[in-house]
């Protein structure tokens, strides 16, 4: 059977209509004669009102007992009814147990964050955290929407890699057959070597990182949206960044308003209107010395910094032009000003941080190789990177946007993990 009926349709129905519906039991009240069952699937929570002599006998005794999270099928009728929560309610008719719960649920009101951590497979059950990942599959596609629309090609890249993208640092060691390779940090470089033929590409998978960092909002395992643009200079990426963001704001904003409300929440979408301000490292480094940080030229900002900082915005807003020392050797120096190169990460209003770093690549062969150098590298641990340098290359940007991040900042998230369906933190690789 393919379920295509749901609460959301039943409630649209005129009064009378028989139903039948297939879904969970979140909550059950028994009032002698009568037993209400809050009845939930994914398109919310609905009430059945079970009454004696109105069902078969069985089913009423069946209704009485039944524990929470059972699954059920209830064939009843549409009652417009303004004392029922959301004023609809269903008569029951029939009701079938399909899967009874075998124990009580033990997710309940009161339990410790640790307890609903290790039983998240349970948890996420909850029209909260529905409603979240509702909303996360809405960021994606309207994502991915956009960037097709506008001429980007998805490419998928691998996840064992042997050399660092972002410092080795994070990098999770995994044994391949007797040999060390690295779990991947970020597409970018096989994304770099795609542009040569696809020239607008984009990906959408896990990055990992292996961040000791007990912070609201780091986790070990992250889906990153990255996208590279062959010809594209710094400011090219950020027109895309911003309209991108834009677009992935609207199509939570025009799709998901029952989701919202279940988070009690509103979004403004106009925050996320483009054009971003532009602030250079240089004058946002000026702006935290002159609050008092203890912070020096070429130091990254942490999260007290970028806090501090977001509080001058009201939009997302750009940080562009970082010091070589404190960003990735790929990076692109300014030719006007080597000391800093031509990169942006995008930080949101509000304290929640960075969701998006990226930049210009450096795209000649001698000068890439001379950052490699100087930043330590082995030269022959890049030797294919550089490659890319050698056969017609061309100036080419790219950035990398945080999926979770961006849930965490636009739904107001306590932590960045509960923008996952099973978080991978340094505490936490199970459920
Ligand atoms: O390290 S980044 O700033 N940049 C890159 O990885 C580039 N190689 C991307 C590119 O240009 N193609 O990471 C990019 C974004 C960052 O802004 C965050 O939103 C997210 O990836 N990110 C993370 N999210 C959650 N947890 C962790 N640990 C994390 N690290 C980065």
């Amino acid at each position: 059977m393919l379920k295509d009926f749901y609460i959301e349709d039943a409630v649209k129905l005129p009064e009378g209509t028989e139903v039948e519906l297939l879904g969970w039991v979140r909550n059950k009240r028994a009032h002698g004669g009568l037993v209400f069952i809050d009845l939930r699937d994914r398109t919310g929570v609905i009430q059945v009102a079970v009454k004696r002599g109105l069902v078969p006998e069985s089913s009423f005794e069946k209704a009485e007992e039944i524990k929470q999270e059972s699954a059920v099928k209830i064939r009843g009728v549409v009652r417009h009814d303004p004392r029922a929560p959301g004023g609809v309610e269903i008569q029951c008719r029939d009701l079938e147990v399909l899967g009874p719960s075998l124990d009580d649920f033990p997710i309940k009101k009161g339990v410790k964050v640790k307890f609903i951590l290790d039983n998240r497979h349970l948890h996420i059950r909850s029209p909260r955290v529905a409603a979240i990942m509702k909303i996360r599959s809405t960021l994606m596609s309207s994502a991915r929407s956009w960037l097709e629309e506008h001429g980007f090609i998805e490419v998928n890249c691998p996840s064992f890699i042997t050399a660092a993208v972002e410092g080795g640092a994070t990098l999770f060691k995994v044994d391949y057959f007797g040999r060390e390779v690295y779990l991947t940090q970020s597409s970018q470089f096989y994304q770099e070597a795609a542009i040569y033929s696809l020239e607008k590409v984009y990906s959408l998978q896990p990055s990992f990182r292996a961040e000791l960092s007990r912070t609201r909002r780091h986790l070990t395992e992250f889906w990153h949206l990255e996208a590279e643009m062959a010809y594209a200079e710094l400011e090219d990426m950020m027109k895309v960044v911003e309209e991108l963001f834009h677009a992935m704001v609207l199509g939570v904003y025009e799709t998901d308003q029952r989701e919202l409300e279940i988070l009690g929440l509103k979004i403004d979408p106009d925050v996320a209107k483009p054009p971003y301000p532009r602030v250079r490292y240089a004058e946002a480094l000026e702006i935290l010395q002159r609050k008092g940080f203890e912070i020096e030229w070429g130091d990254d900002f942490g999260a007290d910094e970028e806090r501090e900082l977001s509080k001058e915005f009201e939009k997302p807003f750009f940080v562009t032009h970082w010091p070589k020392e404190a960003k990735a050797f790929y990076h692109l120096p300014d030719p006007r000003e080597p000391s800093v190169c031509r990169n942006a990460d995008l930080l949101t209003p509000g304290g929640y941080g960075e969701v998006v770093g990226g930049g210009q690549r450096i795209h000649d062969y001698e000068q890439l190789l001379e950052r490699i150098r100087e930043e330590g590298l082995n030269p022959e641990d890049y030797k294919w990177y550089l490659d890319l340098r050698k056969y017609g290359s061309v100036p080419h940007s790219g950035f990398g946007l945080g999926i979770e991040r961006m849930l965490w900042w636009l739904l107001r998230l306590p932590h960045i993990r509960d923008a996952c369906l099973f978080p991978r933190t340094p505490a936490r690789v199970y459920p």
